[in-house]
C-alpha cells in the first residue's frame, strides 16, 4: 500500500498535471487487488475511516443518496463518520474540519454550493487526507480532490429539454414556461439549467421561460413559489422543475388555482424518486429525467481503490434514465428508490 503522502502526491500529482494516466475505473468489476475480499480496504485490516459531509435532508433524492451511502459503507466495512449539513455550507466545512481534527482516511462530501471550497481542501491536503466528491461538483483547484463519482446535471437539462419537446407535441398556442430552480449556486441548479436552455435555443422559438425562480429542492419551496408563479402569469402552460420534490410542491399549488397538473399545466422534472413516479402515473407529472441518487456502492469502490493507492478517473458517472408518463405503473414496482 503506498504511504498516504505519496499516495496524496501520486493522485494530486497525476491531477494537477491534468493527465489522466490510464485511469482504473474504480467502478469495475474486480474488487480493488490491494483489499482481500471481506478486508476493509486498507490492507492492515484496520477499518477504514471515512468521513462523509451530506447535503441535508431536503428532498427523496437527498433520502434515498443517504441511505445508499450508509448501507454501502456498513456492506464494505468501512467506518462511516456522517454529518449532516442541513444545506448549510458553514455546516460542511465545520464538518470536514472535524473530520481532519479526527484524522479520518478519507472525505466525501457532497457539496450544496460550487464555490468557496479551496480553503478547507487545502486543509485537507495539508493533512495528507484525500477527498473525494460525490453527488455535486465545486469551482476551484480540481487537483484539491481525487475525483467526482456524480451524475452529469447538464446532460439532465438537456435530456429533460428533450422530454419537454415530446410532451409539448401537438400543444397549440404559444408556450409559457416557468421554471422552478434547484438551489441558487448549487451545482445541478446551475447546470440543468443551461443544459435545458441549450435545447430549447436549439429547438421551437415559441418555447418561452416566462418566469424562473431558486425554489431550494424543497416542496414546501416548489409549493410557495409555483403559487407567486401562478399569480403574476396565470398564462403559465409548462413547468421545468430542477427536482420531483419541487415539481409535487407545484402541484398542490396548481390544484388549489383550480387547474389540472400534467394536463393544463405540463411538468417535467429531474430525479425519479417513488412519489415523483407516483405522480407521474396518475399524470400530473408528464416525464422524469433521472438522476440516480444510489452512489454509495461506487463510493466505497471508490475510497477503498483510492486508499490502495490506484489511480481513479477524475469523474465516475453514474448511469441514469428518462421516463414518460406512460411508462410510470409499470416501472414503479422496480424502483429502488
Ligand atoms: C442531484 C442532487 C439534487 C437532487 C435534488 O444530484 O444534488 O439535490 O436533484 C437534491 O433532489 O436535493
Amino acid at each position: 500500500m503506498i504511504a498516504r503522502r505519496d499516495l496524496f502526491r501520486t493522485s494530486a500529482g497525476v491531477l494537477a498535471a491534468g493527465a489522466l494516466v490510464p485511469a482504473l475505473d474504480a467502478c469495475s468489476k474486480s474488487s480493488p487487488k490491494a483489499s482481500s475480499p471481506g478486508s476493509s480496504g486498507s490492507g492492515g485490516g484496520k477499518a477504514i475511516k471515512l468521513g462523509f459531509s451530506q447535503v441535508g435532508s431536503e428532498s427523496g433524492w437527498r433520502t434515498a443518496n443517504t441511505t445508499s451511502v450508509k448501507d454501502a459503507a456498513a456492506k464494505a466495512g468501512i467506518t462511516l463518520n456522517f454529518s449532516d449539513a442541513q444545506q448549510k455550507q458553514e455546516n460542511q466545512i465545520a464538518a470536514i474540519r472535524n473530520f481532519i481534527a479526527q484524522k479520518v482516511d478519507v472525505i466525501s462530501f457532497s457539496p450544496v454550493v460550487t464555490s468557496g471550497w479551496d480553503a478547507v481542501l487545502n486543509e485537507a491536503k495539508s493533512a495528507k487526507i484525500p477527498v473525494i466528491l460525490t453527488d455535486r461538483q465545486v469551482d476551484g483547484d480540481p487537483s484539491l480532490y481525487v475525483c467526482l463519482v456524480g451524475s452529469d446535471f447538464e446532460a439532465e437539462g438537456e435530456r429533460a429539454a428533450h422530454l419537454m419537446e415530446k410532451v409539448l407535441t401537438g400543444m397549440t398556442g404559444p408556450i409559457n414556461m416557468a421554471q422552478l430552480e434547484g438551489t441558487s449556486g448549487s451545482a445541478p441548479a446551475t447546470q440543468r439549467a443551461a443544459g435545458f436552455k441549450k435545447v430549447m435555443a436549439a429547438s421551437d422559438p415559441s418555447w418561452k421561460i416566462v418566469i424562473s425562480q431558486d425554489g431550494n429542492f424543497t416542496r414546501d419551496g416548489g409549493k410557495q413559489v409555483m403559487a407567486a408563479f401562478l399569480q403574476s402569469h396565470p398564462e403559465i402552460n409548462a413547468l421545468f422543475a430542477h427536482n420531483d420534490d419541487m415539481a409535487i410542491g407545484a402541484i398542490q399549488s396548481i390544484v388549489a388555482a383550480g387547474k389540472k397538473p400534467g394536463t393544463d399545466i405540463k411538468i417535467v422534472s429531474i430525479d425519479g424518486v417513488h412519489d415523483g413516479f407516483v405522480a407521474m402515473s396518475q399524470g400530473q407529472i408528464n416525464a422524469i429525467a433521472e438522476c440516480n441518487p444510489l452512489l454509495g456502492p461506487q463510493l466505497m469502490d471508490t475510497v477503498k481503490a483510492v486508499l490502495a493507492g490506484q489511480t481513479v478517473e477524475k469523474w465516475i458517472k453514474t448511469k441514469e434514465s428518462d421516463f414518460t408518463a406512460d411508462q410510470a405503473a409499470a416501472a414503479l414496482p422496480q424502483r429502488q428508490y
